[in-house]
Formats: structure tokens, sequence, C-alpha cells
């Protein structure tokens, strides 16, 4: 079995690129999953050295690690909007920079989070970067529990497998209390319709589709950390 840190280098370096766009007292988003862990512990260092800032976390996982580092944490109670939000990626498509998100199976407070930001900043690894959407992952697909089989059922009949995710031998239960379907789909040649027929079946709560929402992606390298901004349109 392969090392799973062997690109933790990488993410590492991916995460304190974006943490340097960081400014004093803004509202930030804070991602899901272990490159945004690197975020979030160079975030604490830029914090404990004075930095002021408030955050929303993405999943219960990442307010946890935020608290115990000490990075203050807010809401949409008090923050309607937010700066600047950083997460990490499960696929990043060259040139569109959309994504598919949501293996950590965050993807429904990370997709309100990135909606609600002025700036959506995804750091990746290369091994992120697909010609095409779906070449390597499977959509994830957060559902209500309720009459799971029947939406996957719907499902299937876009012409994908969906599989109901597991964890240790059991059902993955999201922070909202939902089952998550991972729904391949090899290679998606138009996201935007696609995201649209998922999100109308019934039962479906949020896909892992994130069309149009990057305004960078940092992508390290062993070559060393580049910025990428959305390229020539998008695929719809
Ligand atoms: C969490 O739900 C996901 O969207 C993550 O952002 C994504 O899976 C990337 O995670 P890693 O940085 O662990 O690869």
């Amino acid at each position: 079995m392969s090392d799973p840190h062997a690109r933790d280098p990488l993410k590492r370096a991916a995460a304190e690129r974006a943490v340097e766009f960081v400014e004093n007292r803004m509202v930030l988003g804070l991602g899901t999953g272990s490159t945004a862990a690197f975020v979030v512990e160079a975030l604490a260092r830029r914090v404990a050295q004075g930095l002021s800032v408030v955050a929303i976390p993405t999943s219960e996982h990442t307010a946890e690690m935020a608290r115990g580092l000490g990075i203050p944490l807010t809401n949409f109670g008090e923050h309607r909007r937010i700066d600047l939000a950083i997460d990490g990626a499960d696929e990043v498509e060259r040139g569109t920079l959309n994504l598919i998100k949501g293996h950590g199976g965050a993807l429904l407070r990370e997709k309100i989070v990135a909606a609600a930001s002025e700036r959506f900043i995804v750091v990746v690894d290369d091994e992120k970067l697909v010609d095409r959407l779906g070449e390597r992952f499977p959509i994830p697909v957060e559902i209500v529990r309720f009459g799971w089989q029947a939406t996957a059922a719907a499902l299937e009949k876009l012409g994908t497998k969906p599989e109901l995710r597991q964890t240790d031998g059991r059902t993955f239960i999201t922070d909202g209390g939902d089952f998550i379907l991972d729904c391949p789909f090899s290679s998606i040649a138009q996201p935007r319709q696609l995201e649209q027929v998922i999100n109308m079946t019934v039962g479906v709560v949020e896909n892992g589709l994130f069309l149009g929402r990057s305004t960078a992606v940092i992508v390290a390298s062993d070559n060393g950390v580049d910025v990428m901004t959305p390229g020539a349109g998008e695929k719809a």
C-alpha cells in the first residue's frame, strides 16, 4: 500500500502559500481534509503571531482542530459573507478550475461556505489535476437517509452506479446527518447540466461538483508552487 503521507510536503507547501493571502480582520472559511488541515496549522501560526481573523469551519472536525489551535471561530449568524475561503479538492479540471469535492464527506458545508465567499482558493498537489472531471473520482452526492434506495435508483438512471459510502464497515454519516452516494461518471463533458439533474432528483441534498467557484487554485508539485486562475471560459 502506498504511503498516505507521501504527498504531505506538497500539501503543506500549497497550504502555506494560500495562507499568505490572508489579511488582518478577514472573515475566513476553513475547508476540510488533509490539505485543508495544513491550512489550519499555518493559519494558527499566524494567529499566534498576532493576526486577527475569525473563521467559519466546514466540518465538526475542522472546527475542533481550529479551536484546539486557537483560531477564533464564528458562524453565519454573525457574518453572512466570507472574505476568503480556503479548501482542498479531489479533482481540479485544468483550464476551467472546476472541482469535484466531498471525498472527506463535508461537501454540503463546503459548498455553502464557498458560495458565501468573495474569494475561494483551492489548495492541491499536482496529482489532483485532471483534463476532465470524473477521471479519477466519483461525484459524492449527499442524500437524506429516508428512502435512500429510491434516490440511488433515480440517480442510476443518469448513467451511474451509485455506491452508499461506508467507512470502517459502517454507513458514513455526514455532519448534517445524511448519507453519501458516490456516483462514478468516468468523464464529465457537461458538468453544469449534470449538476442540475442530480440536484433536481428527489432526496438529493447537494452534490460535490463545484463549478465556476474557484477564484484561484494553488498547485504544489516537485517543481514548486503555482497559482492558477480560471482560464479560457468554463465548460458548461
Ligand atoms: C472534504 O469533504 C473534501 O471536499 C476535501 O476537500 C477533499 O476531499 C480533499 O481532501 P484532501 O486534501 O484530504 O485530499
